[in-house]
C-alpha cells in the first residue's frame, strides 16, 4: 500500500515525508520508513491510547497532550547503514532540554515487533542523561551511535521503549541478518504542532472520544486560544471520566 514516506528529493527540507502514490518494495524485511499509520487498520488507532503504556505517558506529560506522529520503521541488514544519532522535533525542539521536575514537551513510545538482542541489531541506541545536555549540532562534533557514552538498548517483541524528545538517540547498524521492525507513537503537549497532520484526520470518525482528542478534535471550532487553553473537559476526557 502507499502512504507518506521521506521523499529523495533535494528539493525537498530535510524532516519531510510524501505521499509515495507507486506500491513500494514488496520484500516484508525491506527497509520501509512509513508514516501516518492510523488508516491502516483499527490495530493501530488501538495502541494511540493503551493501558498500560498509554497511562505512562500521560503520567509523564500530564493530561493535556496530542498524538503529534506515527511511524513504522523496518531496517534491513546492511553493511551499508552507518545508524545516526540525533533529537526529536527539529530544529527548534532540538535546542530545548527537558528539566528536573517539568513535563517533556513531547515524548516518544518505541514498540519492538521483532526481537533485539544482540548490538548491531538495528538497536534503540540512547545516551543515558543526555536528555538535559545540548545535543552537538553543529561544527565537527557529530554523535553517532558509536560515540563515548552511548547504549545499545535490548529487548524482545512486544516491548516498548519511552523517551523524551531531548534524549540524543537513534538506530546502529544491524549487522544482525534479521530485519528490525518498530513502531513510534510520539506524543507532545496540546499547544505543539502534530508531524502528521494539518487539521483533524478523517480517521478521527473512527475513533473513541480519547483518541478523537488526541487528534486534536477539541469538541469545538478552533478559535483564538484553543490548543492554547484546554477544553473544560480535557482531564476528563484523557482520563475517560467524561
Ligand atoms: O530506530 C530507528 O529506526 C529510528 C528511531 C528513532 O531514532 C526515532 O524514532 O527518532
Amino acid at each position: 500500500m502507499p502512504g507518506y514516506e521521506p521523499f529523495p528529493d533535494p528539493e525537498l527540507p530535510i524532516g519531510h515525508y510524501k505521499w509515495m502514490d507507486q506500491t513500494p518494495d514488496q520484500d516484508l524485511g525491506g527497509f520501509m520508513d512509513r508514516r501516518e499509520l492510523l488508516t491502516y487498520g483499527p490495530s493501530f488507532i488501538d495502541l494511540v491510547d493503551r493501558t498500560p503504556i498509554f497511562d505512562y505517558i500521560v503520567d509523564l506529560m500530564g493530561p493535556n497532550i496530542l498524538l503529534s506522529m506515527t511511524q513504522a520503521i523496518v531496517r534491513p541488514p546492511t553493511e551499508s547503514f552507518p545508524g545516526y544519532t540525533h533529537t526529536d522535533g527539529g530544529e527548534s525542539l532540538r535546542m530545548i532540554r527537558v528539566a528536573e521536575e517539568g513535563p517533556p514537551i513531547a515524548l516518544k513510545a518505541m514498540y519492538l515487533l521483532t526481537d533485539v538482542t544482540e548490538e548491531d541489531s538495528g538497536n534503540l541506541t540512547v545516551f543515558p542523561g543526555s536528555h538535559k545536555r545540548q545535543i552537538p549540532f553543529s561544527g565537527d562534533r557529530v554523535m553517532t551511535p558509536y560515540s563515548p557514552g552511548a547504549a545499545q538498548l535490548m529487548g524482545n517483541a512486544g516491548d516498548v521503549y519511552l523517551f523524551s524528545h531531548s534524549l540524543w538517540h537513534g538506530p546502529a547498524k544491524n549487522l544482525s541478518g534479521q530485519s528490525r521492525k518498530v513502531l513510534l507513537y510520539n506524543y507532545c503537549q496540546l499547544w505543539v504542532r502534530c508531524y502528521d497532520y494539518n487539521d483533524v484526520p478523517d480517521i478521527a470518525q473512527r475513533c473513541t472520544p480519547r483518541q478523537r482528542r488526541l487528534l486534536g478534535d477539541l469538541g469545538y471550532d478552533f478559535m483564538p486560544g484553543s490548543y492554547f487553553y484546554v477544553p473544560k473537559d480535557q482531564a476528563a476526557v484523557i482520563e475517560e471520566r467524561a
